[in-house]
């Protein structure tokens, strides 16, 4: 009767053990547990109880607790293993690795930082001013005079009509600048500038500029060309054509109209450029004196000279985009193409 009992731990034994190497996920030791270390140990606990010859009882009580120890031995030791490899399935951060969507810079600010930098790099200082603006400084100080149309409602968006109103561009930070500090005066002024206008692929009501401002003694047109031909060449590269036209503005005089070489022909005429190989980029000039005069400038000392570009459509120019609204869909697939 001993000898058939420990023949069938034995054999016990054996499968517990071909099972065990066979299993592969934790729930399967554990139900092997359950079923040799539970059940079958409480089975040969109660045969146990039968045996009534106290020499033989001792030897198959032997035979059940080297089972018993050896097969949690086993299990422990595949416990471990398990637990350790699903544990770490648990926490495994490289699983989504593939599917975590990185944001990106958007391209309308990255390209205004590449003008900053060179700007930074000749000098100018950043200063920043008020979006909601005085007529005083949007226009009086600026010496545009009352019946000029860009006054007219239909150009800019008034508040409060007619003191307060949406500043149609940055010169007002220029004007508030000048106001509070004496020459030498070295900024640019970024922002967003408001102006009445039907969307459509080249105008948005809202859109950002750049203005610069130089004012110190013996300031002349040579600087102000000087430091305008080398933004538009550190920008677009050393190949860009560049040339200045006379133009019209209240506050500066001479005035100039500054184009580039188109591009995307290169100067060759293209449809971008109208055929002509050349687009209108920026607007500058010397200070007109009236405007130094109202900031309390002494004119007989001081000269200057100011730029103003509008980034979102020189932007365009610089990515190849055909339309300025794109700058406001957030297509991030298409910010990260270019
Ligand atoms: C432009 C064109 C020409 C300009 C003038 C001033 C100020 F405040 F000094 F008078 N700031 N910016 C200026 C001059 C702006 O933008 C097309």
């Amino acid at each position: 009767m001993s000898t058939n009992l420990e023949l069938e731990i034995k054999a016990k034994m054996t499968e517990f053990e071909g099972k065990l190497l066979s299993s592969k996920t934790l729930k399967e030791v554990l139900s092997l547990k359950d079923e040799y270390l539970k059940k079958y140990v409480k089975l040969l606990y109660s045969k146990l109880k039968d045996i009534k010859a106290a020499e033989e009882k001792k030897l198959f009580g032997k035979s059940v607790n080297d089972f018993k120890k050896h097969c949690e031995e086993k299990i422990d030791i595949a416990l471990n293993k398990f637990n350790s490899i699903e544990k770490k399935s648990e926490y495994d951060v490289t699983v989504f690795k593939n599917n975590i969507k990185l944001g990106c810079g958007h391209p309308l600010i990255k390209f205004y930082k590449k003008i900053e930098k060179v700007l930074m790099g000749m000098g100018f200082s950043v200063v920043q001013g008020p979006e909601i603006e005085l007529d005083k400084y949007n226009f009086e100080m600026l010496n545009i005079p009352s019946h000029h149309p860009a006054r007219d409602m239909q150009d800019t968006f008034y508040v409060s009509s007619p003191n307060v109103l949406l500043r149609s561009h940055t010169s007002s930070v220029q004007i508030r600048t000048m106001e509070k500090i004496s020459p030498p005066v070295q900024i640019i002024s970024p922002g967003t500038v408001y102006r009445v206008d039907d969307i459509d692929p080249q105008h948005t009501p809202m859109f950002y500029q750049i203005e610069g401002l130089m004012v110190a003694e013996k300031i002349s047109f040579s600087n102000l060309k000087a430091v305008l031909i080398r933004l538009l060449k550190e920008v677009f590269g050393e190949e860009t054509g560049v040339r200045f036209r006379p133009t019209y503005y209240p506050y500066t005089e001479p005035s100039a109209a500054i184009d580039m070489s188109c591009t995307q022909c290169g100067g060759k005429g293209c449809r971008t450029c109208g055929y002509s190989g050349w687009i209108t980029v920026l607007g500058s000039g010397m200070v007109h004196p009236n405007v130094l005069k109202v900031v309390g400038y002494d004119i007989e000392k001081y000269s200057g000279f100011a730029f103003g570009l509008g980034l979102n459509r020189l932007a365009l120019l610089y990515y190849g985009l055909d339309e300025i609204r794109k700058f406001y869909e957030n297509d991030i697939s298409l910010w990260k193409q270019i």
